[in-house]
């Protein structure tokens, strides 16, 4: 017996590439601006190349990093409430990553027969590609609309909803955000909601300093490998000579502001040259570069932030411990 026809059918995986020449001057445009401030910072988002994403979920793997486990913990026990209650058919996930958690999302979706579409938006193309092939095998019906991009610069050009539409920021993502921001992006987020449309917010909470500083500064060094991922980077797309060796990764908790900042130390004086932008500068001898902030939030300071940017939370879900939040928010 002949094989059956092979029945041509039409790819379920859109992407849509926001990051174009314009974004790698971004990099340049803040390595220039970050590097030559008093107290040198970059923005979080220059950690995440392939490298980057994969050694951040080398992170979610340790014991120390309690986010992840904690917000997956959370979502076994609640996905399905939460699709009950929003009745959401199209799961956009901002800074989606390798989508791990997402499945027990679109498995509650799929499970109350509302699956349509998912929509992940990441700034790392690997991440995202990947996980929609692996995505639209282990949900068959299941249409990708994904794009690369910057969800700080990028949202307007999402797709148009083909469904009632669930936001998704997991992982504590919100707290890379220093607070005038994340009011401004919440306000981003409030304008593509619909009146029936939802936004599902994970929050890492505050708690003792040692448990979060042993979050980020665990003992194999992966975070520290993360950190300095930063300085490949640069080394990288702006012809930087970065000695990678020669700088220590620090997580130190601000108990007044309620978060952590990574940081590099620079060990010695050091001069390095970023040829790509023409730029050198000095470090002295412990001398750091900010490299993110990942503020811890309570429940009071997200519910003003989410009243700031037009957004009215309904539902709060944490774990026993009161370490980590999903809420969900609607437009007021
Ligand atoms: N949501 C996943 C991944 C969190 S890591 C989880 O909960 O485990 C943060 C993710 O946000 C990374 O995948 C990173 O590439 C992405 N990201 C960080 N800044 C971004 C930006 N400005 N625009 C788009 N994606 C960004
Ligand atoms: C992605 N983000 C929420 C992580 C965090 O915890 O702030 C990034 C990270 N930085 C160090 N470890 C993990």
């Amino acid at each position: 017996m002949s094989a059956p026809p092979q029945i041509a059918r039409r790819r379920p995986i859109s992407v849509d590439h926001a990051l174009d020449a314009a974004s790698s001057r971004t990099l340049a445009d803040d390595a220039l601006d970050g590097l030559t401030q008093p107290f040198k910072q970059l923005a979080p988002k220059h950690l995440y190349d392939a490298r980057g994403a994969a050694l951040f979920d080398a992170i979610c793997e340790l014991d120390e990093y309690y986010p992840t486990r904690t917000e997956r913990a959370i979502l076994e026990r609640e996905a399905d409430r939460i699709i009950a209650s929003t009745g959401a058919g199209e799961l956009v996930e901002l800074g989606s990553g390798s989508a791990t958690k997402t499945r027990l999302l679109l498995d509650a979706m799929a499970r109350a027969d509302l699956l349509v579409r998912y929509v992940p938006v990441d700034v790392a193309e690997t991440s995202l590609r990947e996980s929609a092939e692996r995505l639209v095998v282990e949900y068959p019906s299941l249409a990708v609309h994904g794009m690369i991009g910057d969800f700080e610069r990028h949202l307007h050009r999402l797709p148009a909803p083909q469904a009632r539409r669930l936001v998704a920021f997991l992982g504590g993502t919100i707290g890379n955000f220093r607070p005038g921001s994340r009011r401004r992006f919440l306000r981003t987020i409030a304008a593509l909601l619909g009146a029936e449309d939802r936004l599902l917010l994970g929050t890492d909470l505050v708690k003792d300093r040692a448990t979060l500083v042993a979050a980020y500064d665990d003992p194999e060094g992966v975070t520290a490998e993360f950190n300095r991922n930063m300085l490949r980077v640069l080394n990288r797309e702006l012809r930087a000579n970065f000695d990678t060796d020669r700088f220590d990764h620090v997580a130190l908790y601000d108990e007044r502001n309620e978060w952590i900042e990574m940081r590099l130390r620079s060990r010695g004086p050091q001069t390095v040259t970023l040829e790509a932008i023409d730029l050198t500068i000095e470090f002295a001898d412990g001398e750091d570069l900010l490299t993110e902030i990942s503020a811890k939030l309570t429940r009071e300071r997200l519910e003003s932030d989410l009243a700031a940017a037009g957004l009215e939370l309904t539902d709060w879900y944490t774990d026993e411990r009161g370490w980590f939040a999903l809420s969900l928010s609607r437009p007021a």
